[in-house]
Formats: C-alpha cells, sequence, structure tokens
C-alpha cells in the first residue's frame, strides 16, 4: 500500500473557494454523523446506523468532481455520500428518527435514503448492490446522450461481490460513463482487506477488464478529487469506465453498537497510524496554515454546522410520525396480478 505522506498542497489543483467548501462539506459530514452515534446511543433512533468517520474525503472528493445531474449510488454506510452529493440533513435526521418528513416519508433509514432530484440513487443495505443500479444510470445516460456520468461506491467486502465483476465487464463492452469507487477501509466487518483480496489489488482488477484501474490516498480530498475529475472527463468523452480505489480506515467500529460488543479485531497501533491522517483535521489545518482559511473563518463553519445540525435534530424531533395507512404507499412501483396496489393493504387470502 502506497500513501502519500506529504502534507496536502491544496491549491492544486482547487480554488481556495472550492478548497474551503471541501473542508466545509467534511466537517458537516463528521458532526452529522457524530450526532448520529450520540442519538443512537440516547434511544432517539432505533435500527443500525453504519458510521463514514475517517472516510470522507473520498465522498467529498468524488461528489465535488460531479455535477448535480451526475448520479451516484451508495452503500449500507451512506450518509458521507448523501451530505456530499447535497443531500439536505434536515430531511436525513428526519428520515433516521423515523418521521414522515423524512427523505423516506419514515420508512427507509439510515440505508435507504435517495432523492432522485440529486441523482443520489439510494443508499443500499445489500453489499455492492447499488454497483448495477449505477451502470443502469450510466446505460440510460448512454443511449440518451445525456452527458451524465454515475459514480457508485462500494468497499473492499463488496468489491468481492461477483456482480462487481459482471458490472465491470458490462461497463466496458458498453463503454459505460460509471466510475467504480471503491472505498478500502481495510475490513469488511472484522475481516480484513488482507485476508480476503486475492491478488495484487482491487484497482489491478480493472486491467482485466481492459479500462483504468488506480489507487489514491483516500485520506486526501484532493488527490481524490482529481482522479476522479480525470475519470469524470473520459467518460464524458465517451472512453468508458474507470475503477479508483480509495485507500481509507473507518475510524469507529463496523455499525454503532460495534462498542458494545468489545471486539479486538484492530491494533491500536494501526488505529494511531490512520487517525494521525484524519482528513477533515489534516485538511483543515493545511487550509489554516497556507493561509487559505483563517482560524476565525474555520471557527464560523464550525458554529454555522453545529447549527445546522441543531436545526436539523430540531425539526426531525418535532415532526410527525407516519400514518398507518401509509405503511404499503410506495413500496411496489408496478401493480402486478398477486401484488397489492400502491398503497392497498396486502390481504393474503
Ligand atoms: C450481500 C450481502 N452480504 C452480506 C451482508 C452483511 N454485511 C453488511 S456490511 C458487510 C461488510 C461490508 O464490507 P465492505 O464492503 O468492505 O464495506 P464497509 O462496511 O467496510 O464500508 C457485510 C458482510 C450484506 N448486507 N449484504
Amino acid at each position: 500500500m502506497s500513501i502519500d505522506t506529504n502534507p496536502p498542497s491544496p491549491l492544486s489543483p482547487l480554488t481556495p473557494e472550492m478548497a474551503i467548501e471541501m473542508y466545509r462539506k467534511m466537517r458537516l459530514i463528521r458532526r452529522f454523523e457524530e450526532r448520529v452515534i450520540d442519538l443512537v446511543n440516547a434511544n432517539a433512533i432505533a435500527g443500525v446506523t453504519h458510521e463514514y468517520i475517517g472516510e470522507e474525503a473520498i465522498a467529498v472528493g468524488v461528489c465535488s468532481a460531479l455535477r448535480r445531474n451526475d448520479v451516484i449510488s451508495s452503500t449500507h454506510r451512506g450518509h458521507g455520500h448523501i451530505i456530499a452529493k447535497g443531500g439536505d440533513v434536515k430531511r436525513m435526521i428526519a428520515e433516521l428518527f423515523g418521521r414522515v418528513t423524512g427523505y423516506n416519508r419514515g420508512k427507509g433509514g439510515s440505508m435507504h435514503i435517495a432523492d432522485l432530484a440529486l441523482g443520489i440513487y439510494g443508499a443500499n443495505g445489500i453489499v455492492a448492490a447499488g454497483v448495477p443500479i449505477a451502470a443502469g444510470a450510466a446505460w440510460a445516460a448512454r443511449i440518451q446522450k445525456s452527458g451524465v456520468v454515475a459514480a457508485t461506491f462500494f468497499g473492499d467486502g463488496g468489491a468481492n461481490q461477483g456482480v462487481v465483476h459482471e458490472t465491470m465487464n458490462l461497463a466496458k463492452i458498453w463503454k459505460l460513463p460509471l466510475l467504480f469507487i471503491c472505498e478500502n477501509n481495510q475490513y469488511a466487518v472484522t475481516t480484513p482487506a488482507s485476508y480476503s483480496i486475492a491478488g495484487p489489488g482491487i484497482s489491478e482488477r480493472a486491467a482485466a477488464y481492459g479500462f483504468p484501474g488506480i489507487r489514491v490516498d483516500g485520506m486526501r480530498v484532493d488527490q481524490v478529487y482529481e482522479a476522479v475529475r480525470e475519470a469524470v472527463e473520459r467518460a464524458r468523452a465517451g472512453e468508458g469506465p474507470t475503477l479508483i480505489e480509495c485507500m481509507a480506515y473507518r475510524f469507529q467500529g463496523h455499525f454503532t453498537a460495534e462498542r458494545a460488543l468489545s471486539l479486538s479485531y484492530r491494533s491500536t497501533e494501526e488505529m494511531e497510524y490512520w487517525r494521525a491522517k484524519d482528513p477533515v483535521i489534516t485538511w483543515g489545518s493545511a487550509l489554516e496554515e497556507q493561509s487559505i482559511l483563517s482560524a476565525t473563518a474555520r471557527e464560523a463553519i464550525h458554529v454555522e454546522i453545529e447549527a445546522l445540525l441543531e436545526e436539523a435534530v430540531e425539526f426531525g424531533q418535532q415532526s410527525a410520525w407516519p400514518e398507518a395507512e401509509e405503511a404499503l404507499t410506495d413500496m411496489y412501483v408496478t401493480t402486478y396480478p398477486g401484488l397489492p396496489a400502491r398503497g392497498v393493504a396486502w390481504n393474503s387470502n
């Protein structure tokens, strides 16, 4: 694994405004997730959430290189992707609270947030299932000549799913404007990537399908951005897919409740090594050191984010629960013989 240890040099290839906006987004994702952990621990949010803390540079680097109408598909660890693509934190929190004002009217929760207007084709609880969904969007973009590019996020564990290989094969054959973004955070639950990845690595697998595969430092938002920007250019020019493997680390457990399980599959040294590369802190400090962002302006961003999250939590808590009669609404896109019509209760007799 080659990780660049040089300090970030934020202004290449970014403008100061972009560099600051990237910091703001990464910080928002970080604080959103910390807030969610507190709410889950306080039993204010039911169900399971998977935190993205430590991986913020990937979502922000990727989505900063995409246009609003470009498409992403996400994973079970999707909060960061959705915020980076412009998702509304109020509707996200409301969804986590199960309220009717949430993205899925309270019926989807953390792992199913979608916003088609923003090109967010869904978080997904099934590992790697978002990959062919993005391929479908890329295929539509190709035949409609819309210029839209699709990016799909998946983990190192997800990289071993058969559907990823099938999709890579078709993406090359059909020259799809598709970006495979592998978030290699080193573990699939407790299984290390070093144990489960055959061959030289994930990015090298693209060579088998005849398209570019590269590995970047996923703790560096500028490096992720630059790699994605080039891949987007290729995709829009009709040159097909790219695989970008982002080396990163999840600072939290696999899911919120893991702390209570006292699992010991990661060493303290390993965690400290990666913590020193914290993408949010190192980027903020680099911006400050290079006088792109003053300490006062940085603090103002933090204050603004706290207010935004406060408002979001208040909004979620004050929102109504969905009505029981709505339980089946929007569950089925089409009516098939034997399945209930939209919004009609199932009658098994
Ligand atoms: C098809 C499928 N198999 C197994 C699971 C259970 N599961 C949920 S997350 C996960 C690990 C995923 O690891 P990775 O793809 O590396 O993503 P990460 O959690 O590290 O972000 C597993 C095995 C699932 N949700 N879907």
